[in-house]
């Protein structure tokens, strides 16, 4: 009885995946959907070799973020080292047929991500002196900005 049971509850679990899978298989060719965006994260995620480390997306957002009327892609992502992690940031900018990245390191743990026009605003929490290393506490503020084909620090 339970067994039948289970194996019910795998089928329909199964016909989700499917259905999830055929969606993103097809990303939009110029406004960029949920699923359009989760494809292109994907092949960005899997071209990544960090050496002794395993690239994992953790948030996105869609965003004009050059002003050329084609959607584009902030991620934050993180390489899982065996004893050490890295947060990273990258702008995956649309070509058309490719999309140029820009990364950068973030510091700490990242609460949000904000996209106003071609300014990105990300919210982390950093180690003050008194945190134990699994909990930091100190809100910190990145501010990056699109100036000149370039992403820079903004003051
Ligand atoms: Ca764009």
């Amino acid at each position: 009885m339970k067994a039948r049971h289970t194996a019910r509850t795998m089928r329909s679990a199964l016909a989700g995946l499917g259905a999830a899978v055929a969606l993103t298989g097809s990303p939009a060719a110029q406004a960029l959907d949920e699923a359009g965006a989760k494809a292109v994260v994907e092949r960005f995620i899997q071209s990544q070799k960090p050496a002794d480390a395993e690239p994992q997306a953790a948030h996105h957002v869609i965003a004009d973020v050059d002003a050329d009327g084609r959607s584009d892609v902030v991620l934050q992502w993180n390489e899982l080292g065996p004893t050490w992690w890295r947060s990273r940031l990258t702008l995956l900018l649309d070509r058309g047929r490719t999309y140029r990245a820009l990364s950068t390191d973030l510091e700490g743990q990242v609460q949000g991500i904000r996209v106003q026009g071609s300014t990105i605003v990300v919210d982390t929490l950093t180690l003050g002196p008194k945190d134990p290393r699994c909990c930091p506490s100190v809100k910190k503020r990145l501010t990056l900005r699109w100036v000149d084909g370039k992403l820079v620090t903004a003051r």
